[in-house]
């Protein structure tokens, strides 16, 4: 079992707690091997994850009380981040990230990571690092320009200004902001949905998406025929269509 969060499953849904909520769920070195470990782990049981925190924040970035003025930050980044970026970037079912309060610096950049982002109203967002002399890192200056453009981007980036939830709704850096007292039973019905929806359709959409910035119109084209001849050959399109056929809602096994 985990020190530094909580993970569970229930019904096709896995929630990863970070769980350091004394200080805002800071990452720590175990946190991120242990936000590694549990995703790149995931039991064939599970069709979704939830990203989630303990408490009052979702995550603070890194811990500064564990990060000297000495440490190698470059080395840190290669040897921990990265890897634990990747587990959720390349994690086998969708993820979506519960933002229940501030995100901050790499705590801001972790949640950008997740397929979908899903914030409480009274949460924010924070590219705070240069408040402390840094540059945003964690895919932060790969995510961030993508969503909300340049001019914001650099805005967010230069002043390190909180932005709310609904500011990040608004301009498209997150899906939604939900209100506080709809927050849970929102993220819960959004997982559940993921949980029982075609887990392959998923991934290939994850896939074109990402590679739609890096190509041109005709490579796209391609990719999304070779994707979905691969849907095509699915199980989960051939009950999808019978389903709809025979007028009933659809039994996915994300195969
Ligand atoms: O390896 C590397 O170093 C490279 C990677 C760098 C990536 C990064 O993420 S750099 C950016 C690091 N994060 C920050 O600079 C954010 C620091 N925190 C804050 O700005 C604020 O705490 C928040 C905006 C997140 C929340 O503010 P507020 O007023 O709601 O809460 P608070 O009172 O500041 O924080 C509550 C406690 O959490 C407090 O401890 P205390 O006083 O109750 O004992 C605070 O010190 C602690 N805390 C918050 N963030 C961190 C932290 N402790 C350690 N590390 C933190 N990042």
């Amino acid at each position: 079992s985990y020190q530094t969060i909580q993970f569970d499953i229930r019904e096709g849904v896995a929630t990863l707690t970070l769980d350091r909520p004394a200080v805002m769920n800071a990452l720590n070195r175990a946190m991120r091997a242990e936000i590694t470990q549990a995703l790149t782990t995931l039991p064939p049981e599970v069709r979704a994850v939830v990203l989630t925190g303990v408490g009052r924040g979702f995550c603070s970035g890194q811990d500064l009380t564990d990060a000297g003025a000495a440490a190698d930050l470059e080395a840190v980044l290669r040897a921990e981040y990265e890897p634990m970026l990747a587990a959720i970037t390349g994690c086998p079912v969708p993820v979506i990230a519960a933002v229940n309060g501030v995100a901050a610096g790499a705590g801001a950049n972790l949640a950008l990571a997740a397929d979908v982002v899903i914030a409480t109203e009274s949460a924010s967002f924070i590219q705070a690092f240069t408040r402390i002399g840094l540059i945003p890192d964690a895919g932060g200056t790969w995510i961030v320009p993508r969503a909300v453009g340049l001019a914001r981007a650099m805005g967010m980036m230069l002043f390190a200004d909180a932005i709310s939830a609904r500011q990040a709704a608004d301009w498209g850096l997150i899906w939604q902001a939900l209100p506080d007292d709809q927050f849970a039973a929102g993220i819960a019905a959004r997982a559940q949905a993921l949980a029982r929806g075609p887990t392959g359709a998923f991934l290939a959409i994850r896939a074109a998406l990402a590679a739609s910035f890096s190509q041109d119109l005709p490579a796209q084209l391609d990719l999304e025929a070779r994707l979905q001849g691969e849907a095509g050959r699915s199980a989960d399109f051939a009950e999808g269509v019978a389903a709809f056929l025979q007028k009933r809602p659809p039994v996915f096994t994300g195969r």
